[in-house]
């Protein structure tokens, strides 16, 4: 195989192509994306990041459809994965930047129309418009079948009435995907719709500030009015299309947890072999090794569960359960990667600004959002359970 070892992690997985798109990935990110370290104005970065991610190239990935300006006629997973482990590299703002372009406008790219995509998809790619997806409410987060933002009908269209939280790109998005209640309770009775941003009665309650900041918001729809050509597949399609969705984009935020835990293991590695006490390196020391080495074997491990998912995704296959378990591995090991990298630096690993102090921030919200781990364990749990014929829901 040859080569540079660090590249050959989720090798078998991946093609030539891929290699190379990792390769031109990395390079532009290392001269465009100054550091890790936060920007003062979180909207204004997320919308310069969407225009140059755009003007790029990189967003002809995150849609589908060589028509509306994709790279090919789905959405090619592993690649996806590829660029937002690379962005996570260098700048977790970046990656955010990329990933919602991909999670807001997957349900178009997935189930839209041709009128649908022909309208939203151009302006994603090209960086004109931001994208969100909007499912969690104040009371259905972990539970998104009892989400209870309703969708009247209304002449030749509907009316939106309900809040919607946590939601990323809240704020500046140019237009949401939002699930809505269009029937009775449970999963079946949810409806997906686009609404753009400008449409009267959405408004934006509250800004929220995360751990790791990017734009977040609380919205409120009151008489939101859409036409009935904004409903996203059918009505009472919503729920599976918003899972759906998420079985894809989940992989790639596993993939993120690789990029944030491989740049967590380098800088800790360099300050260990450069770092002096008791008359030697802290990379000399046995506790330092064997740190080491087991922050090594969980980022191989997760690499390759990673790209395992995706590589299936990219075949056809459902995976709902081979997502789960990538997401959970690779964000809990990742976290434990970088406390890891934390550790070994001492102060300099929760000093303000360091590049591991930010991994540390950037890394905690991914054990949550788009599924908490503990989701992905009773999501995996069930799907074993239905290989035996066992047919249980999470409840
Ligand atoms: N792909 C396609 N369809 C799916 C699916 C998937 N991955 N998962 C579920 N469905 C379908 C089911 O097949 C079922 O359809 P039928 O009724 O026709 O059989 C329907 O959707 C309901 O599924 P289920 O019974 O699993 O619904 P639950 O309410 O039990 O769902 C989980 C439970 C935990 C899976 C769901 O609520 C979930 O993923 N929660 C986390 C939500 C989340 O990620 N929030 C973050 C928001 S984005 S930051």
């Amino acid at each position: 195989m040859g080569g540079d070892p660090k590249a050959a992690a989720g090798l078998p997985f991946l093609d030539e192509e891929h290699i190379s798109l990792r390769e031109e990935v990395s390079r532009w990110a290392g001269e465009h994306l100054p550091s890790l370290s936060q920007e003062a104005d979180v909207d204004l970065a997320c919308r310069r990041l969407v225009r140059d991610l755009g003007r790029a190239g990189w967003l002809r990935y995150v849609v589908g459809g060589r028509e509306y300006g994709g790279v090919a006629e789905g959405i090619d997973v592993r690649s996806v994965c590829l660029i937002r482990e690379t962005l996570a590299y260098h700048s977790s703002l970046a990656e955010f930047a990329f990933a919602m372009q991909g999670l807001g406008s997957g349900p178009i790219s997935l189930y839209g129309t041709q009128a649908q995509r022909r309208r939203y998809l151009p302006k994603v790619v090209a960086g004109e418009a931001v994208a969100a997806f909007a499912l969690s409410e104040p009371g259905a987060g972990s539970d998104a079948a009892a989400l209870e933002c309703r969708a009247y009908p209304d002449g030749d269209g509907y009316v939106l009435e309900g809040e919607k939280t946590w939601i990323s790109n809240g704020g500046i998005a140019d237009f949401y995907v939002v699930f809505a209640r269009t029937d009775g309770e449970g999963p079946g009775g949810i409806s997906a719709f686009i609404v753009d941003a400008e449409v009267p009665g959405l408004r934006v309650k509250e800004r929220i500030q995360a751990i790791a900041p990017h734009p977040l918001a609380h919205l409120v729809l009151e008489g939101c009015r859409v036409a009935r050509e904004q409903v996203l597949g059918g009505i009472g399609e919503g729920f599976r299309i918003a899972m759906a969705t998420l079985d894809l984009f989940r992989i790639s935020v596993a993939a993120a947890a690789l990029g944030f835990a491989r740049r967590a293991l380098e800088e800790a590695t360099r300050y260990a072999l450069q770092r002096r006490m008791f008359g030697t390196t802290l990379a000399r020391m046995q506790l330092t090794r064997a740190r080491l080495a087991q922050m090594v074997v969980d980022l191989e491990a997760a690499t390759l569960l990673t790209y395992r998912a995706a590589w299936l995704r990219d075949r056809g296959f459902r995976v709902t359960k081979e997502a789960a378990m990538a997401k959970v591995f690779a964000t809990e090991r990742a976290q434990a990667i970088i406390d890891g990298a934390v550790q070994m630096m001492g102060g300099l690993g929760v000093k303000g600004g360091e590049v591991v102090e930010s991994l540390f921030r950037a890394i905690r919200p991914l054990r949550i959002y788009e599924g908490a781990s503990e989701i992905q364990w009773l999501i995996i749990a069930r799907e074993v359970l239905r290989e035996y014929g066992e047919e249980v829901g999470v409840r």
